[in-house]
Order: structure tokens, then C-alpha cells, then sequence
């Protein structure tokens, strides 16, 4: 196996980019609980992001999602970002709130409802545009409750036209990410649900389109590095939402419910070159429904952390000398021994050279960073959905 010393200089280009809405309360459709210090405006929580980076070194990046992070200037949020040491990363669009979508956004029949849908995503490039970031992502929430419907083809159609008039309206500097997702909210069939639809459209569009993968959005059992490893084969692998599930898409803690899943993951990423790669962004897209939300977004770029260093650990030449000469059991030992080893103080001491904190998480607690928002601020709102 590697030695931890010889992955240092790679674990320097780890970038994972956090979502606003993380630090937003958020809940399931019985219960938003909120938590005291939740952040008011956009500000804050870009406020609360900087946090996660200045305690990791691994978060440079904040995602943001239109409209819920709606400010009249953004030149000042990107700028506010900077004065915390962090910069504004992916714009996200959303066509899945208003009333005038619950038919479809991108996908609607009706030339009125696309053509506003189309509008809002070039409102997202410009606000791109403003604060210099590269990617656009969409992910849709269009689809059919019940056969019969709506017209499954028509709407591919209709959808890979909205597509040509968003890609087309696109910087040369800047990407559209386009994010499958099986079903939800739409039960029957959804517009762009598995890679290969995503990859069939982005595709068409052009070579500054790619696929986001989101790993909470795949039916139970999806091998999902095996996508991973066919998307960055055929170069289209734009972006990961990290997140971990059980059941539906939960969007808990990356690594929480399954980490050697996360493991095999970054396995296929690093073989495939997508690590320390600017195409291959990775993301976090997650909620804190129960947990403290900057700790508990703190932990998940620990967890991304802690496989990459396995997954770059492993003894690639012994795997193929294992492989190639058919010793299964030789194979899974491994790649066993890469997961099973403990980076953690190895990673602490790591980061304790690079002037962080050993245990990011325990340095937060010391903090009183909690306490202060808590103090400071009141009348916290919702993450997204009714923001
Ligand atoms: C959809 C999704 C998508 C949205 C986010 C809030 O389930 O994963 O990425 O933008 O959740
Ligand atoms: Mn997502
Ligand atoms: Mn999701």
C-alpha cells in the first residue's frame, strides 16, 4: 500500500463546495425544526460557509440556489464571500416551487410556462456571469404522477429544446450541469431521471455540458461507481452532489449510511482521473434536518477527506497484478486493506502542519461560534423550500 506520506501533495487539491441551503433550516413535509442562529439572508449564510473552510481548508466554495438565495447585488455577495476567504461557486437553478411549474418547467407544454422557465435560467447566467463562477446547474423536478399524463416523448423533445436556448445563451467560460434524479417529486415518471438520459441530452448539447451525479438519487442497490466510472470514460462526468441515504433520497451526512460506498466511489474517480480535476467538481448537497448544521457540514468534508485518503492509499499495482492473474481473493484483499485503514491521525497531524486545527470539529465546539449566531441573530428562515 501507499504511504500516507506519498498522498499529501494530492490531498492538498481537495475542493469540496458547500450548498447555502445546508445552513438554512429544512425538515421533511411533517416537521421543519428550526435552530437557533439559523441564517436570515443569503450573507449569513455564506457567513457560516467561510466557517467550514476555516476549519478544514477544504471548502473554498459556496453553492448557491435561485431564488432562495435571492440578493439585489451579487457583486456584494461574491465580494462578501472573498472578505471570509471563500469565493461563490455553481448557481443553481429552481423551476420546482412556483405554482405555474406543477406541470412542468423546461418539459411544460405551454409555450408561456417554458419560455418563463428558459428566462429564469438565463436570469441564472447573468447571475453567473456577475460573480464570475462557471457552472449552471439544473436539476428539474418535471415528470408525470400517472400514465397517460402526459406525453413522455413530447416532453424529451420539448425538453431538449428548452436545453438548446439555455446552453446556447452560456459563456465560453461557463457549463451547464444538468442532475438526474429517479423520481420525486413526480412518482410516475420523471424527464431526466438516470444518467443516460442526462448524458443523452448533454451530450446533444455540446462539450460544455455535463452530468451531475447526485448519489441520493438512485434506486436502492444502483451501482453507482460504475456510472461514475462510465461518465468520466466518456468525459461527462461535470459534478457530484455528495450525500448518503437508506432509503428515498434523505440527503444526510456523505458517509453517514453507507462509507464504503463512498469509498468505492472515490476509487472509480481516482482511476478514472477525475481526482484533483477542475471538470470533476465535487459538491456537497445536503440538510441538517436534526444535527448542527455547520458541524454536521464540517463532518461531511471530513468524511469525503477520510475515503479520498483510502481510495488514494490503495495499492493500484497489486490490484492489477491481482486482477490480471485471476486471484479474486488476492483482488479483494486489496482493496480491503485501502479501505479498512485509519487515516485519521495521519490527518490530523496533516492538517495540524498546515496551521488547521487537528480536530476540526472539536476546535469548532471550542469555538462558541454556536452560541454568538445564536445570540446574534433571530428570525432565522427556511433553508429552501417555502424561503
Ligand atoms: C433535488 C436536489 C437538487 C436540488 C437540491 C435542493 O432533489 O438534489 O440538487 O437543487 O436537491
Ligand atoms: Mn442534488
Ligand atoms: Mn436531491
Amino acid at each position: 500500500m501507499a504511504r500516507f506520506a506519498d498522498i499529501t501533495g494530492l490531498l492538498e487539491r481537495q475542493a469540496i463546495e458547500l450548498p447555502s441551503w445546508a445552513f438554512g433550516n429544512s425538515g421533511t413535509r411533517f416537521k421543519v425544526f428550526g435552530t437557533p442562529g439559523t441564517p436570515r439572508t443569503p450573507f449569513e449564510k455564506v457567513r457560516d460557509a467561510a466557517t467550514v473552510h476555516e476549519y478544514t481548508g477544504l471548502a473554498p466554495t459556496v453553492a448557491i440556489h435561485i431564488p432562495w438565495d435571492t440578493v439585489d447585488d451579487y457583486s456584494l455577495l461574491s465580494r462578501t464571500a472573498h472578505d471570509h476567504g471563500i469565493a461563490l461557486g455553481t448557481v443553481n437553478s429552481n423551476t420546482f416551487q412556483d405554482d405555474e411549474y406543477k406541470f412542468g418547467s423546461l418539459t411544460h407544454t405551454d409555450p408561456v410556462i417554458r419560455r418563463r422557465a428558459i428566462d429564469h435560467h438565463y436570469a441564472c447566467i447573468d447571475i453567473l456571469s456577475e460573480i464570475g463562477a462557471r457552472d449552471l446547474k439544473i436539476w428539474l423536478a418535471d415528470g408525470t404522477n400517472y400514465p397517460g399524463q402526459g406525453d413522455i416523448r413530447r416532453r424529451q423533445d420539448l425538453l431538449a429544446e428548452s436545453l438548446r436556448a439555455i446552453y446556447d445563451r452560456l459563456g465560453p467560460d461557463q457549463r451547464l450541469v444538468l442532475e438526474y434524479k429517479l423520481f420525486e417529486p413526480a412518482f410516475y415518471h420523471t424527464d431526466v431521471p438516470d444518467w443516460g438520459t442526462s448524458f443523452a441530452h448533454v451530450s446533444a448539447l455540446g462539450d460544455r455540458a455535463m452530468v451531475c451525479l447526485d448519489t441520493g438519487h438512485h434506486a436502492p442497490g444502483t451501482n453507482i461507481e460504475f456510472i461514475v466510472a462510465q461518465l468520466l470514460r466518456l468525459g461527462r462526468l461535470g459534478s457530484f452532489d455528495f450525500n448518503s441515504r437508506f432509503y428515498a433520497d434523505d440527503d444526510l451526512i456523505v458517509g453517514a449510511a453507507d462509507p464504503f460506498q463512498l469509498f468505492r466511489i472515490l476509487v472509480e474517480v481516482v482511476n478514472g482521473g477525475g481526482y484533483g480535476n477542475p471538470d470533476v467538481a465535487f459538491m456537497l448537497d445536503q440538510c441538517h434536518n436534526i444535527e448542527a448544521k455547520i458541524p454536521g457540514q464540517i463532518r461531511s468534508v471530513l468524511n469525503v477527506q477520510e475515503m479520498t485518503a483510502r481510495a488514494l492509499l490503495l495499492d493500484r499495482d497489486a490490484l492489477r497484478a491481482a486482477q490480471d492473474s485471476g486471484d479474486v481473493l488476492a483482488a479483494s484483499a486489496v482493496f480491503m486493506d485501502a479501505f479498512y485503514t485509519d487515516v485519521r491521525a495521519d490527518l490530523a497531524a496533516w492538517r495540524e502542519n498546515r496551521g488547521l486545527p487537528g480536530d476540526p470539529m472539536a476546535a469548532f465546539a471550542a469555538s462558541g461560534y454556536l452560541d454568538r449566531i445564536a445570540t446574534d441573530r433571530v428570525g432565522g428562515r427556511q433553508a429552501g423550500w417555502g424561503a
